[in-house]
């Protein structure tokens, strides 16, 4: 069995803390772990659902396991010598994360079913007024760790309202629906996608898969590790972290083939071919499959069982556009009808139009999600925004990756913030903000190195650009050199948070 949140778990809130963490995941876990190891103790984390987790706990559909190394996918400071194999399956995850928060001894400090409802800066008290489900409170700092891919995007398709069976999005899976013997569709081809189908397959009656753009798959490398490595993570002392280390270093070489030149991908294109060409003899459903787009352009997946699952006889990929949803089934452009009884959505998740920005107003009132709509989803270091003083991201803009763990990005940012209010402390400022400059000047050359990489240039559209063509979600770098960028906190890019009228410089 995992452990959950303890039964008697405190639930209430006080009238202020000094640092409220918003989530609950790999992120508001790390900052709660971080801030109180550097003395932070007056610190709460709300989180709107009932255990930490985040995403790993949301998303438990049939395949459910991470596309990143285990050995990358945990926290430095928390290596797990329980992982069974090299791609861990969501439920390790979930166990993984609730054992740490369960031995950090900073549980008592979470708040769950506490979702945030309104977080407006108040430039008088110089603090941020909040509102949750469970009551209000005052905080000096927010910090938001509320993920970037948390809220479901739901396909906006003519009639899925009228449909008279079961329809729910891949990160809300249905237990209670048995698909045994069932007729179902997957609308969608992308990570979620590749894992539910060929799990499903084998016990429903039909399934269509509904693809509008052919993804690039290449072979899953994973593997059960052996009784001899499990012993050797848990009682010979730095295995783990080599093991770490290698990966870590591989994983960073594939930074080039997406930002520089994508010719560098080739051996991963020719794995791309071969793995179409082992799973589908079919040449109609081969041409089908076969991407369009430069490979990194979209999220490259990874699955040894994708193809052979669209290659069964009772599995149809569809690849006529979708017209409409009627209350029997899915119509296609083509007129044809097919029905079904059940309809899973894996069409993604909100992350260029983050929810979480509606409900944080600066100090001009103007909340986060208008700011971002007339300035575009940005950030200084990934971690704050000017005119949102003492807001810190952990997973903000631009530090998504499309080659290795989001933990090392998560690692980094919560090391940034601690460190913000560390010297904040020090030097008696009691409000931060990134000036207008460093932040432009930040986005400037991000954007900038943008430019040449495989997600602009890749001949794709994805959830990675904003509707502008912008990429606002990944960064474009080495998670290294990320590390190094946001080792420490820079007053320099800061103001102290103008009083009404001034613009102080930070001492
Ligand atoms: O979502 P997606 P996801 N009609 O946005 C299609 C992480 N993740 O949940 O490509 C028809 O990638 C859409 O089509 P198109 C990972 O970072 C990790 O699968 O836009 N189709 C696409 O095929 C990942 O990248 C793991 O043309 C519609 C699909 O739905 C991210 O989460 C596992 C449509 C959406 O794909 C998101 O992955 C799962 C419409 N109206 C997720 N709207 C692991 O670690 C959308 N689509 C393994």
């Amino acid at each position: 069995a995992t452990p959950g949140p303890p039964a008697a778990h405190p639930t209430g809130l006080p009238a202020h803390v000094h640092t409220l963490v918003i989530g609950a995941g790999f992120a508001g876990l790390c900052t709660a772990i971080k801030l109180d190891e550097a003395g932070e103790r007056d610190f709460l984390v709300a989180e709107r659902g009932d255990d930490v987790g985040g995403t790993w706990r949301d998303n438990t559909y049939p395949g459910a396991a991470c596309d990143v190394p285990s050995q990358l996918y945990s926290f430095s400071f928390a290596p797990n010598p329980h992982w069974s194999r090299s791609f861990s399956p969501q439920p390790e995850i979930q166990a993984y994360i609730q054992r740490v928060a369960e031995t950090s001894g900073v549980l008592d400090r979470f708040r769950f079913g506490c979702a945030l409802e309104d977080a407006a800066w108040d430039v008088d008290a110089q603090r941020w007024q909040v509102r949750t489900t469970t009551g209000s409170l005052t905080a000096d700092v927010l910090v938001s760790a509320a993920g970037a891919l948390s809220d479901a995007r739901l396909p906006d398709i003519d009639g899925i309202d009228s449909f008279a069976g079961e329809v729910f999005h891949s990160s809300q899976w249905r237990h209670d629906q048995d698909l045994t013997g069932k007729r179902v569709a997957v609308i969608g081809t992308g990570a979620s996608a590749i894992q539910i189908v060929p799990e499903i397959a084998e016990r429903v009656a039909h399934l269509d898969v509904y693809q509008r753009t052919a993804p690039h798959v290449i072979p899953r490398r994973d593997r059960a590790y052996t009784a001899l490595e499990k012993a050797g993570f848990a009682h010979v002392p730095g295995l783990q972290k080599a093991y770490r280390t290698a990966i870590y270093w591989a994983r960073e070489s594939f930074v080039p083939a997406f930002v520089w030149d994508s010719r560098i991908a080739a051996p991963a294109r020719r794995a791309a071919r071969l793995n179409i060409e082992r799973g589908i003899a079919d040449p109609e459903l081969r041409a089908k499959v076969t991407p369009h787009f430069e490979l990194g352009c979209k999220r490259v997946l990874i699955s040894n069982d994708w193809y052979p699952a669209l290659a069964r006889e009772d599995v149809d990929l569809v690849t006529d556009r979708i017209e409409r949803v009627t209350p029997r089934g899915i119509v296609t452009a083509d007129g044809t009808e097919r029905e079904v009884d059940v309809l899973v959505v894996a069409t993604g998740f909100l992350a260029t139009d983050l929810p979480i920005a509606r409900h944080i107003r600066g100090r001009d009132g103007v909340t986060l999600a208008e700011h971002f709509r007339e300035h575009g989803m940005q950030a200084y270091k990934g971690a704050t925004v000017h005119g949102f003083p003492n807001l810190f991201f952990v997973v903000g803009p631009n530090t998504g990756l499309g080659h290795s763990s989001m933990v090392l990005m998560i690692e980094s940012q919560v090391a940034y913030a601690v460190d913000a209010l560390r010297a904040m402390r020090s030097r008696g400022i009691g409000a931060v903000e990134p000036t207008a400059q460093a932040q432009r000047a930040w986005n400037d050359d991000l954007q900038r190195r943008m430019r040449r990489t495989v997600w602009s240039s890749g001949g794709c559209s994805s959830w990675y650009l904003d509707a502008h063509g912008r990429n606002v979600t990944l960064w474009p770098r080495t998670t290294y050199t990320f590390r190094r960028l946001t080792a420490r906190f820079d007053p320099a890019a800061y103001v102290a948070v103008p009083a009404p009228s001034t613009d102080r410089k930070v001492p």
